[in-house]
């Protein structure tokens, strides 16, 4: 069954109904995340109606809806992918097993701290983001950060759907955890770097939108491949909001682009200084959001050489990017996958057993995946006629996880010392300066149809509408 069931409390296609024990711990749970949400959700956002898309079916074709909301009435739910009765794992020791709808003892404790991680990530993201209304560029970009916030909340639903039907007291308990780390919190942070950074401005929000939630597509892809039937369904629906998000980001770092390039011709100059005297962020200050944010992204796929990951894929929990279209042995054992490491002070490849170096593999099917978009954004500059490019860094840059956390890198790949780091940190990372400057220009506009000087306009509106509809609604 696809079609979600809207006249209960909880919005589902599981039929929660028929599950009385589930349906009060997950009613339990429910005013507690609605606490949540008032208390570090979205700022000051609680009387606007927002045109915001809900989920009213599982199916690819018209599973939404639009509508003005208000986003406390958003519809959260639980949706999972049609099952398949057949399914079978097709990856690990388990292969060609029967996929399992229930959590198998020996996989338990390992099973819960990936959903657990997992779900840990999406409140962060809505916490990082809560004051960024305040300051939005427009009308129409206001409404994308809110659509992907109630998004994100969904996906805290999604897992602790999961914890609470199949794991018992723990799982509940957890259930409650994820409500009570808080990102950036000193004493109780949320658990995976990335998610206790600061976003502080917009230009942050592209770059996360862009290159963290892609984070999100490839853990979801590999989730999706999961023995454990019901963690496949609910990762693929994800999977399906998940393209909104990083268009968001691509679309929107490619749109500061394309204003950046107008000003520098207009003004026949390359000097950061006098493009940020007219109002726009100079190509330098972009570069080094990106590499902040693709360097703390991709520690989030973990060390290069993980047991728990070559554990994860054998027990069968957890596959690859894309684990059916693979035409190995989907079991690796004996295989070998290439990974840096720091010798004598320089970086050498060597080859580690596959099976361990998942988490690595992972990670470069993430960097051609955002290499990719980087090449569009350079699409932009090109086409105005600018020369400067825009580079991902190179992997072993500004890492804490892993074999390459050890050792200070330049952008471009070369070691360098503690001095030489010190010296160069502000032209490679954004300097508190940078942070400053970008935080000078963001001011609240929202007027349909109206945008910030440092942004160009979308292309198209959202849903066909135009681009000066009314997407916000102010109460
Ligand atoms: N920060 O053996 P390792 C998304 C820890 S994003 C801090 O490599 P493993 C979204 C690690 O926990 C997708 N700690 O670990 C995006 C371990 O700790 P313990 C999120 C880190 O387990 C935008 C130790 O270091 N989903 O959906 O192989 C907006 C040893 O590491 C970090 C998932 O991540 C870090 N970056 O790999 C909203 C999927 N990295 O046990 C949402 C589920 C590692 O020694 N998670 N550590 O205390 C996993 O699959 C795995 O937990 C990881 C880590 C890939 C994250
Ligand atoms: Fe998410
Ligand atoms: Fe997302």
């Amino acid at each position: 069954m696809s079609t979600i069931n809207y006249s209960e409390k909880i919005p589902n296609n599981v039929n929660l109904g028929e599950d009385r024990t589930l349906q009060r711990a997950l009613e339990g749970w429910q005013p507690n995340f609605i606490n949540w949400w008032d208390d570090v959700g979205p700022e000051g956002s609680t009387n606007h109606d927002v045109y915001l898309r809900t989920a009213v079916s599982v199916d690819p074709q018209g599973w939404a809806q639009f509508g003005h909301v208000k986003m406390r009435d958003y519809r959260w739910g639980i949706f999972l992918n049609p099952g398949d009765a057949n399914r079978e794992i097709h990856f690990g020791d388990h292969k060609g097993e029967k996929a399992w709808q229930d959590v198998p003892g020996e996989h338990r404790a390992n099973l819960r701290r990936i959903i657990v991680t997992q779900g840990d990530t999406e409140p962060a993201s809505v916490e990082q983001q809560r004051h960024l209304g305040l300051t939005a560029p427009s009308m129409y970009d206001l409404r994308n950060l809110f659509q992907i916030n109630v998004e994100e909340g969904r996906h805290l639903w999604a897992m602790v759907y999961l914890l609470q039907k199949h794991f018992g007291r723990d799982g509940r308990e957890e259930a409650d955890a994820l409500l009570q780390r808080t990102s950036g919190d000193e004493n109780n942070p949320r658990i995976l770097g990335a998610f206790n950074e600061r976003t502080p401005d917009w230009l942050a929000f592209f770059m996360f939108t862009y290159f963290t939630d892609r984070d999100g597509k490839f853990q979801l892809s590999a989730l999706a491949e999961s023995a454990f039937d019901p963690l496949a369904r609910t990762t693929k629906f994800m999977l399906t909001e998940e393209a909104h998000h990083m268009f968001v980001g691509e679309s929107g770092v490619s749109r500061v682009i394309a204003r950046t390039a107008q000003v520098m011709n207009e003004l026949k100059t390359d000097d950061a200084q006098k493009i940020r005297a007219a109002g726009c962020i100079d190509l330098g200050t972009i570069q080094r959001y990106l590499n902040f944010h693709y360097s703390v992204t991709i520690d989030l796929f973990g060390a290069d050489q993980s047991s728990n990951a070559a554990i994860f894929y054998s027990s069968g929990l957890k596959g690859r990017y894309e684990e059916g279209k693979r035409t190995d042995d989907h079991i690796l054992k004996g295989q070998t996958y290439k990974v840096l490491e720091v010798k004598d002070g320089q970086l050498v490849e060597k080859d580690v057993p596959m099976l361990n170096a998942l988490n690595e593999v992972l990670r470069d099917d993430f960097i051609k995946d955002s290499v990719a978009g980087v090449g569009r954004w350079n699409k932009v500059l090109e086409k105005a006629g600018i020369p400067t490019r825009l580079v991902v860094p190179h992997k072993a840059f500004n890492r804490q996880i892993g074999a390459l956390a050890g050792i200070k890198m330049s952008p471009e790949g070369r070691v360098v010392n503690e001095v030489e780091w010190a010296a160069k940190r502000d032209e490679w990372l954004p300097s508190s300066e940078d942070f400053a400057f970008v935080a000078s220009l963001m001011g609240r506009v929202v007027e349909p149809g109206k945008f910030a000087g440092w942004i160009s306009p979308p292309v198209m509106g959202i849903n066909r509408q135009p681009v000066d509809f009314e997407y916000v609604r102010f109460g």
